[in-house]
């Protein structure tokens, strides 16, 4: 009940059913009776096609609110017993579970990988940290390559920015960042490299890999604005993953 309960805006989110299923595992771990007798009998199983009474087997008569699952034929009381404390959204839940299952195969195998507008595309930055060892051009954030990287000068106010070739439409940009990351910075487009559009901004960055989703829009130029560091070394990033959506 809980576990259904913490989840239940997720499966709201995305339309799914709550899986459930049952694994013996010999004769172990299956429900035991509940606390409080709640079962009824005779009661109709939850597709309302059934009436399941006590069943007799030989001089025993088994009751799940005494006997708990005793085996796979006390599934239907189990459910009956989730229905009464869970009410009837939890059991349409577990209904719908066998199918969502099915659904998430069939959105698998039609799923595409967004193309990566930025993938190989010039870039530029306001500054670029020089090192002896290696190169932090930015290039290296649209390289494709998830080990090379671009790195700036130390200080608060700086900005990348890629051409993408040609107006794209771009509603999502996910930056990987190095352990530099930016606490503060804006997703800005131009269709000509000025004047720019701020399509998404924010204070509370955290580092990792940071997505920015907005109403797509005609863009050639993807700018990052970086204002506030998270170290006390410049701004780095891995890759910047720019997409239609
Ligand atoms: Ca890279």
């Amino acid at each position: 009940m809980p576990e259904w309960q913490r989840t239940k805006p997720l499966l709201t989110t995305y339309a799914r059913g709550y899986g459930f299923g049952m694994d013996m595992n010999g004769f172990g771990g299956t429900p035991a009776p509940p606390a409080t007798a709640r079962v009824t009998y005779p009661f109709t199983t939850l597709d309302g096609g059934s009436t399941v009474t006590r069943q007799t087997t030989g001089g025993h008569t088994w009751d799940y609110t005494i006997d708990g699952v005793a085996h796979y034929g006390w599934v239907p009381d189990w459910v009956e017993d989730l229905r009464i404390v869970g009410g009837p959204a939890l059991v349409a839940d577990l209904a719908r579970g066998a199918e969502s299952y099915l659904d998430s195969w069939a959105a698998t195998r039609a799923h595409t990988t967004p193309v990566n507008l930025a993938a190989g595309r010039a870039a530029t930055a306001s500054s670029t940290q020089w090192s002896l060892f290696g190169s932090f051009v930015p290039g290296k954030a649209s390289h494709g390559s998830g080990t090379t990287r671009w790195a700036s000068a130390r200080s608060d106010s700086q900005w990348w920015r890629v051409d993408l070739g040609a107006a794209r439409q771009v509603g999502r940009v996910a930056i990987d960042w190095e352990t530099a990351y930016a606490k503060a910075y804006r997703i800005q487009t131009s269709l000509d490299g000025s004047p720019w559009s701020t399509a998404a901004s924010g204070t509370g960055g955290r580092g990792g890999t940071d997505v920015s989703v907005f109403v797509p829009r005609s863009a050639r130029y993807v700018r990052v604005v970086m204002t506030a560091r998270a170290t006390a070394y410049g701004y780095s990033m891995y890759e910047v993953n720019v997409q239609a959506r």
